[in-house]
């Protein structure tokens, strides 16, 4: 039996280098190997104001590019969380076996509740559950994610131990999945700071569709360590984050990246890292722009992910409401 394994995105902004490192590129190596699940997850993005226009032209964006970046939706079941009722039903019965406690403990919930004071709603508390809910319901084995995931997976590995002890054994406990190298690349502009697609500007990040001239100018201008020696080490953040995105874009290693530029300064190593990124994005931009002129075909293929997600995730469920005693 192949490994099963789920992980999804919200459609909240263009994809960036972060998303792509940190999750993508693990997905796309497991798809062959795995039985493979991944989700748009829309729900999650309303937990935080949206514009309708916005939202479906971004879950759109997304499903054109999952496929540019090289999932096979032969292969792999891509689907939209709204389409499988299942998520937000198992997600109500879970928050019956999720603390206050541990939900406030989330980084996520206290980074996110503070940059929208006013408007922190009742969603954005409890979305690790509805998370729980979204990989519960798949029985994976492996949850691929960056590490800022981390803390929710584990959350949702506790709400699942808390429901098997009670009831017998129903939800197959998940591990996370990180990248050895790049499971948290780091914003160009604050090297303390995760790259972030809800950025307050967009110099942090390197935008999946960005054109090259704005690659070029966002590389050029990304904040450097003080010195002028390219290497990864603590302390040097920065170069640190610059050396990852560099080994992932392309097929060498940091140790020969740093080798490339003793005694070479900056300027050539930022030049030479955002045409390596600029190469990389090409063939992703150009199959993404084809798709996108094609929302049918988008359609079709999200409308067979949605009928094979909700016919696994329903037979998960059945056994929980049979289990609580609902049905
Ligand atoms: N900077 C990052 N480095 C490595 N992995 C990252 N991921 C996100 N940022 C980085 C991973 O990408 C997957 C999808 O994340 P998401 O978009 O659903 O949510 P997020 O983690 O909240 O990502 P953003 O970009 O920061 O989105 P916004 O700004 O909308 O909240 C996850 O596996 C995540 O770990």
């Amino acid at each position: 039996m192949k490994q099963r394994i789920l992980s999804g995105i919200q459609p909240s902004g263009a994809l960036h280098l972060g998303n792509y490192i940190g999750a993508i590129r693990q997905w796309k190596d497991l798809q062959d190997s795995s039985d493979a699940f991944f989700c748009i997850v829309d729900y999650h993005a309303i937990t935080v104001p949206q514009d309708p226009q916005d939202l479906y032209d971004n879950i759109h964006q997304l499903a054109a590019m999952y496929v540019a970046i090289g999932l096979d939706p032969n292969k792999v079941t891509l689907f939209k969380q709204s389409d499988v009722s299942a998520h937000t039903e198992l997600a109500w019965i879970l928050n019956c076996f999720s603390h206050m406690g541990e939900l406030e403990r989330m980084t996520q919930y206290k980074d996110k509740k503070a940059k929208h004071k006013q408007r922190s709603t009742v969603g954005l508390f409890t979305y690790p559950v509805l998370m729980a809910a979204d990989i519960l319901l798949y029985q994976p084995h492996l949850v691929p994610v960056g590490e800022d995931q981390k803390q929710h997976v584990e959350l949702t590995r506790n709400i699942a131990e808390r429901f098997n002890q009670r009831y017998g054994e129903t939800f197959r406990i998940p591990d996370v999945l990180h990248p050895k190298q790049g499971a948290r690349i780091m914003s160009l502009d604050d090297p303390t700071k995760k790259m972030s697609k809800s950025a307050t500007t967009e110099r942090g990040y390197i935008s999946l569709i960005d054109p090259p001239d704005v690659v070029m100018k966002k590389v050029k201008r990304a904040v450097t360590d003080s010195g002028d020696e390219v290497k990864a080490v603590a302390d040097k953040p920065a170069l640190t984050n610059l050396l990852t995105i560099y080994t992932a874009v392309t097929a060498k290693s940091i140790g020969e990246i740093e080798q490339l530029y003793v005694g070479q300064g900056y300027g050539r190593f930022k030049k030479e890292l955002a045409e390596a990124i600029i190469e990389f994005l090409r063939p992703i931009q150009e199959k993404y722009n084809e798709l996108i002129d094609h929302p049918a075909e988008l359609q079709k293929i999200l409308e067979a992910g949605k009928e094979k997600a909700s016919t696994v995730a329903q037979i998960t469920l059945d056994d929980v409401k049979t289990k609580l005693g609902v049905i």
